[in-house]
């Protein structure tokens, strides 16, 4: 008898594979851009999908290494990247994956262009995006703070398609006292006699270290000790030599996820600095960097999300269990459903981000609100949808999904970081308060929500819609009544509030889309997934029964009688 074999999971053309991004940019691009931009995303869609995931795959438990020494004394801190990140770098510098959005012709459509194609990109390259998305924000930070002398020494690197000239850049923000807070920066900017800038302090993480420049915060000496006290300031690690220079790296993490990104702890001890936009004020310096870096993230989850699915899928269709494949049991079919309809609500989401970034970057000054307010709901709640879809995708895969050399486990461990990355949930949310201060209040979201309604006119999708306007209702509720009860019950709500919001335009979105396709070729899978995402709940405010009982609970601390009946409830 012939010994049992389960055929792997395959993946198949990543781009002509993907009905989801197809159709989106069928219906974003004008049919030209979509002629002009088709041989790159049949390229990256064939590597992604062949070459470069088999090397993942063969790949698999290849980590950086940090080589502290020369073999005869010298500090050398050289840090060897694995042969997928060797690979990546000129690969993303020739297909423009940060070029595109700031080239001479870049238009509107730049940023969903060069999106389109990290989307391709990012989940077989092992994180690669991470220094890409530094990389964007750091021109993007740099050409919004005038400094010509910085641009005209470091963008063309940071933006060129050639892999000889091509830089990557790190962003410093994060030290031992504070991640979130930044405030807490304690390394500290001093200029010497003849007026150079240098940093000294230590950077807990520092992202790809293999980067030739980096933005960092530091306070020049004397400034106060609050968050407008930090500048932010443009470094160069190597010398001509290419020997790092006024910095030591003390070691690697050892993270959770990851794990083919050298993320370094530094000291830096006389690193020669040039302050980017004066000296304070560098939070509000760096913070184009940060919504750049945020919509990446955002691509990032739901990239990963694809790549999970596709890979589950397949595999449905060749495991075989209790007489049937998988895929034709209906439970498994219905959790892959479950998760499809996430995924093309936080895609919709994701990708109108971006075009609103091209837009405001290409002259519609009128989207900047919305954009500000989409940026932090879309990176908040796809990397949250990421980490519950990694999860479900694991276990698709039952025992195998949980053993390393499938390749399976890195999605779940990666994806875990871009909750955390650039800003948690929770400062994603209290981000999304900070906004509304400048953005006349939730008028942006009602007006796009209210787009999207006039779009939808087919009645299967008006369930959909009214689930998002009623979601979307709650939370506007909600904000009115937290204004009123004051800082301490908006903050302990703001999750909620942000995820109910999120939720609610992933479903509107999707909706505006699945009419589209309807109208355009009668594929009614969207409009399927939009009833699916709606038919699964959009409002995180249902359970707000917490406020006068918040921190007594969290902190195991004795209840006021009032908040234990509450909590008891
Ligand atoms: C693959 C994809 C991802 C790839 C990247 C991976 C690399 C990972 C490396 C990292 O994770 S680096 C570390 C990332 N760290 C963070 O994201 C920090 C998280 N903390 C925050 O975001 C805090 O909210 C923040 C540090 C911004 C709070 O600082 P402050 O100084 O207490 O905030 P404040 O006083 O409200 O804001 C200062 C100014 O910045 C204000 O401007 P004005 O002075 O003009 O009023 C704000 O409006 C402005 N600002 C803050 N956030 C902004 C912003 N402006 C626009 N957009 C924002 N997001």
């Amino acid at each position: 008898m012939n010994p049992f074999r389960q055929p792997p999971p395959a993946l198949g053309h990543q781009y002509t594979d993907d009905r989801v991004l197809q159709a989106y940019l069928q219906r974003m691009l004008p049919e030209e851009r979509q002629k002009a931009l088709t041989p790159a995303l049949m390229t990256l869609g064939e590597a992604a999908g062949g070459w470069l995931y088999d090397l993942q795959l063969k790949d698999y438990a290849a980590e950086p290494t940090l080589t502290r020494y020369s073999p005869w004394g010298e500090r050398i801190d050289r840090i060897d990247v694995t042969r997928v990140w060797q690979e990546a770098e000129p690969l993303a510098a020739t297909h423009g994956l940060v070029g595109r959005a700031y080239a001479a012709d870049a238009d509107a459509h730049a940023r969903v262009e060069q999106m389109a194609l990290a989307y391709l990109f990012i989940p077989s390259t092992d994180i690669f995006g991470c220094p890409l998305a530094m990389t964007d924000g750091a021109a993007r930070a740099l050409l919004a703070s005038g400094n010509k002398a910085l641009i005209d020494c470091a963008v063309p690197h940071l933006i060129s398609r050639d892999p000889a000239t091509f830089w990557t850049s790190g962003q410093w923000m994060t030290e031992l006292p504070g991640g979130s807070d930044v405030s807490r920066t304690e390394t500290v900017a001093r200029q010497d006699a003849d007026g150079t800038w240098r940093l000294y302090g230590r950077k807990w993480f520092t992202s790809a270290v293999t980067s030739q420049m980096a933005l960092a915060l530091a306070r020049p000496e004397g400034n106060d000790d609050n968050s407008n006290g930090l500048a932010l300031f443009y470094v160069e690690l190597r010398d001509a030599d290419g020997r790092l220079q006024g910095l030591t790296v003390n070691r690697l993490k050892e993270k959770l996820g990851t794990r083919k990104l050298p993320t370094a702890e530094l000291t830096l001890d006389g690193l020669r600095a040039t302050p980017v936009a004066g000296l304070t004020g560098g939070v509000r310096a760096i913070a184009p960097m940060l919504n750049i870096t945020r919509t990446w993230n955002a691509v990032t989850a739901v990239a990963l999300m694809r790549r999970g699915l596709a890979l589950a899928r397949d595999y449905a269709s060749k495991r075989q269990a209790f007489g049937h494949p998988l895929a034709e049991l209906p439970l498994h079919a219905d959790t892959l459903a479950g998760l499809q309809a996430t995924y093309e609500g936080a895609f919709h989401l994701t990708f109108r981000t971006v075009e609103l970034l091209g837009a405001e970057e290409h002259g519609t000054a009128a989207v900047a609100p919305l954009l500000r307010l989409l940026t932090p709901l879309s990176k908040l709640t796809t990397a949250r949808q990421g980490v519950a879809v990694a999860s479900e995708i694991v276990e698709a895969f039952g025992g195998n999904g949980y053993v390393e050399d499938t390749g399976i486990p890195p999605l779940l461990r990666d994806m875990q970081v871009l909750s955390i990355w650039e800003g948690t949930t929770n400062v994603l949310s209290l981000d999304v308060l900070r906004a509304l201060q400048h953005t006349n209040g939730l008028a942006p979201l009602q007006d796009e929500l209210q787009r999207c309604r006039a779009a939808v006119t087919s009645p299967e999708l008006t369930p959909c819609m009214e689930a998002a306007t009623e979601a979307f209702a709650a939370a506007a509720d909600w904000l009115a009544e937290a204004q009123q009860a004051g800082s301490g019950t908006l903050q302990a709500g703001a999750r909620r509030f942000a995820l109910t919001l999120g939720h609610a335009l992933e479903a509107a979105l999707l909706a505006r889309h699945a009419q589209w396709r309807l109208d355009h070729d009668g594929d009614a899978r969207a409009a399927t997934a939009a009833q699916r995402l709606a038919a699964e709940g959009l409002n995180h405010l249902h359970r707000q029964r917490d406020r006068p009982a918040t921190q007594a609970l969290a902190m195991d601390t004795p209840l006021p009688h009032a908040a234990t009946a509450e909590a008891m409830h």
